[in-house]
């Protein structure tokens, strides 16, 4: 038989957001590729989605929903029919808003997909008609897109072909290589041109490894050596002052603050060389047009908001915004962002009430939350119980046996353990849906590709069914994705020129476009700030309670009792996004068994050798996992990647001892700012685990 060829999108947390045909034979897919026209994933996928059939027919997926049986997480389940779960939850779900009121149910959803229809209006409809407890969705990049606003009134980025441009390019708490695949055959391109490289990370990254040039400052320093920076350039006049003159604002002030930075200091708090300091304000004062590029992991720490205003600040000071190859590539989201009114439908609902912090899930759950308390957890496309911060706290508050939760997911997670209900989510080749882009200008559609595999439903279904049996017939909770695509992305299109000459009929058609952006975002020196300037100093942050001008920086640490000497950094797995693909056996067998990097120092005053069995442990947990003695990781700081969930490990996933208090903007996360100590441990069970 002649295969059917559907064309999709890759919906994983990845700014790339490839295009991808799936071969289909009598309702089985039987071969999954990049799609070759889509000019982002020319060709090729990543080594975690490749293989994304075997996801897609894993022998663990879930087919049908289950009910605990038992007490709470001891992992013994009956199958039952749909019909039974929605008519349960229901029943729940009336008890509780009669007893506590709607805001007593939390639906917690993020990054399992990023689509439109399964992700955006998935979390907003049906919670909103409900009435529900609003998420504060601040677990990734919160503080960064805050600060990228206030300094430039949008998240606008050119393309990644933009870096051919750029005479140097210094790519910051940022590793593309794993996270950011597609952008690295531009950046070897350019370098092939003569354009440099820095790279600047406390852990000697896989892209790091190729720059020329790596810097390892201590994590959480980077505004003090980006003011550090930005005093260099001033004194040796690489300033433009005629641009800081007509297309800024606080620039007087800004440049009296940077007295308090002498290079002195700024070497002492972010433990850099002088000479490193000053041999990288040199290569961004002479080397122009110069690219900062980063993503979020640079936000992830206590002055997350306020390092990245800091770094803002660089391409304003020597006039670099608004050029090819100059300026900021952090993210492309800002051209489109989907109108509110269509995809929330206000009319009819509750009024909002209270928001929840998804960072302080293991704390609302335990009690924090308590006007009224959290009487139910919805948890969809999200694994809060291995990917967010204090998950032990998450375990322990989930483990309630007054917590009604149910959980919809591909695989019985960490975090659907823990449910009293699960229910079975579709993959993407079992649903539609519409995908913009954090990396590219490209809009890529998903048409459905095969039928839900056994009792499968997608997010948006899953809400339908739950308005029907909660009694809510607005039309707007019972359309068709493409329905709800056609309404989202009218409304949207109105008024916002990048839309122009769009619509659905012609991104189905042709399975991409792209938005009618500028190559070069803020031309002319034009901001969509209130003062149409950069706003170096951003009157509007102190209603936030925040400093209008950067370069005060928090100085408080995650303090867990005596010894807690080591800050431990998180950042991505090259073979997992997140925990989704992280039970995935030969995903897995490349990533190796769950461990942790420790430079030779650190490790030699404790007794660590490479390959050791270690235990990492501060006041909110502990776990154990395989010691890397290695220098790619600067003294004082350890590696640990996230992904890995608890139950394959054999142990504690390392969200056991991440922080959940705050960062200073936008309730972000502060991962990056945990601090652990660790010891040898004893020899017992094996870490690799076993596949459940
Ligand atoms: N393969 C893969 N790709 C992914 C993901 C994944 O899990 N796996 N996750 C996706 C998601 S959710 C996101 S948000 C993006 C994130 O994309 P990135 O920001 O590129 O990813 P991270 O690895 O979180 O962080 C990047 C680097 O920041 C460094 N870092 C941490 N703290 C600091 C600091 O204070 N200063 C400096 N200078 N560096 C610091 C870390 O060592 C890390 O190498 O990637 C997406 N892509
Ligand atoms: N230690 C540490 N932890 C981190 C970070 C870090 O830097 N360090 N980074 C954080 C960041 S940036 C992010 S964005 C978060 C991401 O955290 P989460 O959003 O919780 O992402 P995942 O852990 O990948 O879990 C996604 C789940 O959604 C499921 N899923 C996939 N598609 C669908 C679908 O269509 N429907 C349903 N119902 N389920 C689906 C997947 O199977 C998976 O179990 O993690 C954070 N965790
Ligand atoms: S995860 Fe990123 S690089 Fe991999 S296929 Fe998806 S969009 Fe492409
Ligand atoms: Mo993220």
């Amino acid at each position: 038989m002649i295969p059917l060829t559907i064309r999709g999108a890759c919906p994983h947390d990845c700014p790339d957001t490839c295009g991808v045909l799936t071969d289909v034979v009598g309702g089985q897919a039987v071969a999954f590729r990049a799609d070759p026209d889509h000019p982002v994933a020319d060709g090729w996928l990543c080594a975690k989605v490749r293989p994304y059939l075997d996801h897609v027919y894993h022998p663990n997926r879930l087919m049908y929903p289950l009910r605990r049986l038992g007490p709470k997480g001891s992992g013994r389940w009956e199958r039952i029919s749909w019909n039974d779960a929605l008519a349960e939850i229901a029943r729940r779900w009336r008890d509780i808003l009669d007893t506590h009121g709607p805001q007593a149910i939390l639906p917690y959803s993020y990054s399992g997909t990023l689509g439109l229809v399964q992700m955006v209006v998935s979390s907003a409809r049906f919670w909103n008609r409900l009435g529900a407890s609003q998420l504060q969705r601040s677990i990734c990049g919160a503080a960064a897109e805050a600060a990228t606003e206030a300094t430039l009134g949008a998240r606008w980025s050119a393309d990644y072909a933009d870096v051919l441009n750029a005479k140097l390019v210094v790519i910051w708490g940022h590793n593309p290589i794993s996270t950011a695949p597609h952008f690295m055959p531009w950046l070897r391109k350019a370098q092939r041109a003569g354009c440099t490289v820095v790279v600047v990370d406390p852990r000697r990254t896989g892209t790091a490894a190729t720059a020329n040039l790596h810097l390892a400052p201590r994590p959480g320093t980077d505004g003090i050596l980006a003011m550090g920076l930005a005093r260099l350039l001033v004194e040796a006049g690489h300033h433009n002052e005629a641009w800081l003159q007509q297309h800024t604002v606080g620039w007087p002030e800004f440049r009296t603050r940077l007295a308090d930075f002498p290079l002195d200091r700024v070497a002492d708090h972010t433990g850099l060389a002088p000479d490193a300091i000053r041999h990288l304000a040199h290569l961004y004062g002479t080397l122009r047009p110069g690219l900062l590029k980063f993503a979020d992991g640079i936000n992830r720490n206590f002055n997350g908001g306020q390092n990245v205003r800091a770094l803002l600040a660089l391409p304003a000071i020597t006039g670099q915004y608004g050029i090819a190859g100059g300026g900021v590539m952090y993210s492309t989201s800002g051209y489109v962002k989907w109108d509110a009114g269509a995809v929330h439908h206000w009319e009819g609902c509750p009024r909002p009430g209270r928001s929840v912090n998804m960072n302080r899930l293991g704390e609302a759950l335990l009690g924090e939350a308590n006007d009224p308390p959290i009487a139910s957890l919805f948890v969809f496309g999200a694994n809060p119980a291995t990917s967010t911060v204090a998950a032990g706290k998450i375990r322990q508050g989930m483990l309630r046996e007054d917590l009604f939760t149910v959980v919809h997911d591909l695989f019985l997670t960490d975090t659907a353990d823990l449910a009293d209900l699960v229910l079975p989510a579709t993959s993407q080749l079992e649903q539609t849906d519409l995908h913009k882009a954090y990396g590219s200008t490209l809009l890529t559609y998903n048409a459905q590709a095969i039928p839900p595999r056994g009792e499968c439903v997608s997010n948006w279904e899953l809400m339908s069914r739950l308005a029907q049996w909660m009694g809510f017939d607005e039309p707007w909770l019972h359309q068709s994705p493409d329905e709800v695509i056609a309404e989202v992305l009218t409304a949207t299109a109105q008024g916002n020129p990048h839309f122009e000459g769009i619509t659905l009929e012609r991104i189905k058609a042709e399975g991409f476009v792209k938005l009618a952006t500028p190559g070069v975002p803020f031309a002319g020196g034009v901001f969509p700030t209130p003062s149409g300037k950069v706003e170096l100093r951003c009157d509007r942050l102190i209603a936030a309670g925040h400093d209008p001008l950067p370069g005060q920086f928090r100085t408080d640490s995650d303090k867990n009792g005596e010894g807690d000497s080591l800050t431990l950094v998180t950042g991505a797995s090259h073979h997992f996004v997140t925990s989704s693909f992280a039970s995935q056996q030969g995903l897995l067998d490349h990533a190796g068994p769950p461990s942790i990097e420790i430079h030779p120092d650190d490790a030699t005053a404790r007794g660590i050798a490479d390959g050791d069995r270690v235990r990492v442990f501060n006041s909110r947990g502990w776990c154990e996992l395989r010691a890397i003695v290695t220098d790619a990781v600067r003294p004082g700081v350890v590696v640990a990647l996230k992904g890995r969930w608890s139950k394959i490990s054999g142990t504690n996933n390392i969200n056991h001892l991440t922080t959940d208090t705050l960062a200073d903007f936008a309730g972000q996360a502060a991962y990056h700012s945990s601090r652990v100590e660790i010891e040898r441990a004893p020899e017992s069970r094996p870490l690799e685990g076993v596949l459940i």
